[in-house]
């Protein structure tokens, strides 16, 4: 499954979250917490140099709480920018993370507090803005690039949200996460390969949450271990055949797929500190610098 893409939208990219970013007093970085190295974008390190940054772990309610907490310390210990997991509908955990903003800024400002909201597509930027507006300002949905151009929105704490068109950060040369990214919704269900997802995280959820998946589709022991064979399970619990009995890989994996982002299956984790986070190796996105 390959996702082109071309030297002009990494321009165009960078631009845009540069702009964003120059008008901002602290940039909310929202992240999906079950995949917080994919969800991020790199380009921010540069771009957020010289600005106040917060990574928020968000859909906190369907990342495993254990994970999450190891990369909450991760952030917190290992780097310079803080990190808080919530879950955006909650207005409480919301309210959290806006007075954090407040708190880190309001040192020698008269003015109105500029929090701008950065993120990947479908990381729950405007949920979040909602929940903190206490009504809906802006439009969601569960699938990526809802939010179409920058729009403000005064809240009461004397900060002003900005909420951002969700920004896919260009380079995506490494296959796994550009799997990681599609299974959690973040690129658009047109672009990608359903069987080919779902294969991929199959076999990564029967190495992590055997128990969790089991339950959901009933399986019994010998478990599947590979993805596909994980699908023809699914496909005979759930009747997903085609005329003379042959299984239907798509119909399978787009209810694996469905389940999964909905949190039907527990509450997973598609990254841990320890794998995935490139803390000794340069990231492939620095080199976008020189675009
Ligand atoms: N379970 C859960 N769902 C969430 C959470 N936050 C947002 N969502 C859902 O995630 C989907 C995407 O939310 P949006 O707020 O539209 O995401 P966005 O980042 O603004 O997306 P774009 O505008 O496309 O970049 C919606 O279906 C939300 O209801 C959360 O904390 N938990
Ligand atoms: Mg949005």
């Amino acid at each position: 499954m390959d996702i082109q893409w071309f030297p002009g939208h990494m321009r165009e990219t960078k631009e845009l979250l540069i702009k964003a970013v120059a008008k901002a007093d602290v940039v909310m970085e929202i992240l999906d917490a079950r995949i917080p190295v994919s969800s991020s974008n790199p380009l921010l390190d540069t771009i957020c140099k010289n600005t106040l940054r917060l990574k928020i772990l968000n859909k906190n309610d369907l990342a495993d709480p254990e994970t999450t907490q190891l990369w909450l310390d991760h952030f917190n210990q290992t780097t310079a920018t803080t990190a808080i997991a919530l879950t955006g509908t909650q207005s409480n955990e919301t309210w959290r993370a806006a007075d954090l903003c407040l708190t880190k800024v309001t040192k020698g400002k008269a003015r109105r507090v500029r929090v701008m909201v950065v993120g990947i597509p479908n990381t729950g930027k405007s949920t979040i803005i909602n929940t903190l507006a206490g009504k809906k300002v802006a439009r969601t949905g569960n699938v990526p690039a809802i939010t179409r151009q920058q729009q403000r929105t005064e809240l009461k704490n004397a900060v002003d949200i900005y909420d951002t068109p969700g920004i896919l950060w260009p380079v995506m040369d490494e296959k796994e996460q550009t799997y990681r990214l599609a299974a959690m919704g973040a690129i658009s269900d047109i672009a990608i390969d359903y069987t080919e997802i779902a294969c991929f995280t199959g076999a990564l959820l029967m190495e992590t949450y055997p128990d969790l998946v089991s339950r959901r589709y009933r399986l019994s022991p010998p478990l599947p271990r590979e993805g596909i064979a994980l699908l023809e399970a699914i496909a005979a619990k759930r009747g997903c055949l085609r005329k003379q009995g042959a299984v239907d890989y798509q119909k399978a994996a787009e209810i694996f797929i469905r389940e999964l982002r909905a949190g039907k299956i527990g509450r997973i984790s598609l990254e841990t500190p320890e794998i995935n986070f490139p803390s000794t190796t340069a990231h492939p996105l620095e080199t976008l610098e020189n675009i």
